[in-house]
């Protein structure tokens, strides 16, 4: 089996502790960081669907999501940086009820990348928590939100009010595996972006 196809399923298992030095490995054999962690994200997406079909449990997901959160951490050295450094401060986190936080950290990750100072403000933080650290941070040009739930969109649509009614001038970036375009506008966000690596991309068009 090849090394990447190796770490895919070792995050499926939740092998946290075989993962990391997988992920190495695959590196040393000259996979891109990119390629290896979009086989992580596969890896996830079976572990969603055997959590849908009951093969699995909450337990089950978590070790998983420990197991790509190690393995993301041997990857971040290895991510693209295109030098920037200057362009504002960006909050993000992951909207209010809503403890997921590998997407949230990996649109951190590319975002500081694209030349961002990140604040992460964690998972299940509400719009005012939101707004707060808009307001008293230097120099903010976004605030990006994450959500993972269905159950929790009200809480995005609420956040990106509270955002717009404070009268701040930033930007809101939302994304997450429900959220769509459509709706990204129709709650009146700013930007919307489908991964990580776009998510940076679009920050930048927004802080211009
Ligand atoms: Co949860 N969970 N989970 N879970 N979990 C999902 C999301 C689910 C789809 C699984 C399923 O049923 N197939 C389902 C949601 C269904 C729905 O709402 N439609 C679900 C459920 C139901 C639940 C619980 C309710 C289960 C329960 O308790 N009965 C519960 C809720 C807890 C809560 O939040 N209040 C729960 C709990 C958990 C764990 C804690 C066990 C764990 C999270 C651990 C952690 O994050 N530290 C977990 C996991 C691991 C998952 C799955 C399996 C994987 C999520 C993940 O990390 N994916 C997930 C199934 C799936 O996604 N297929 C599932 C990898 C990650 C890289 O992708 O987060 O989508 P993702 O991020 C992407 C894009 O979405 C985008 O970029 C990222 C990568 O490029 N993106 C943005 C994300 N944020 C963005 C922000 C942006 C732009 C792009 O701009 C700001």
């Amino acid at each position: 089996m090849a090394k990447i196809d190796e770490v895919k399923a070792k995050v499926e298992e939740g092998k946290t502790k075989l993962v990391p030095g997988l992920v190495q490995e695959a590196l040393d054999e000259g996979s891109a960081a990119e390629d290896i962690l979009q086989a992580m994200v596969e890896g996830m997406e079976v572990v969603g669907e055997k959590f849908s079909t009951g093969e699995i449990f909450v337990p089950e997901m978590l070790i998983a999501a420990k197991a790509m959160a190690k393995g993301v951490d041997v990857l971040k050295p290895h991510m693209a940086s295109d030098g920037a450094t200057s362009l504002g401060t960006c909050i993000i986190g992951t909207v209010e009820g809503d403890l997921h936080d590998i997407g949230k950290n990996l649109v951190a990750m590319m975002v500081e990348s694209a030349g961002f100072k990140m604040i992460d403000l964690g998972v299940d933080v509400t719009a005012t928590k939101f707004v707060k650290a808009a307001r008293e941070n230097d120099n903010v040009k976004l605030v990006a939100c994450s959500g993972l739930l269905t159950t929790t969109m009200p809480a995005l649509k609420e956040t990106v009010k509270q955002v717009k009614d404070s009268g701040l001038n930033v930007k809101v970036l939302v994304g997450g595996a429900p959220v769509t375009p459509e709706y990204a506008q129709q709650i009146g966000a700013d930007g919307y972006a489908p991964d990580a690596g776009s998510a940076a991309v679009k920050a930048k068009e927004l802080a211009r």
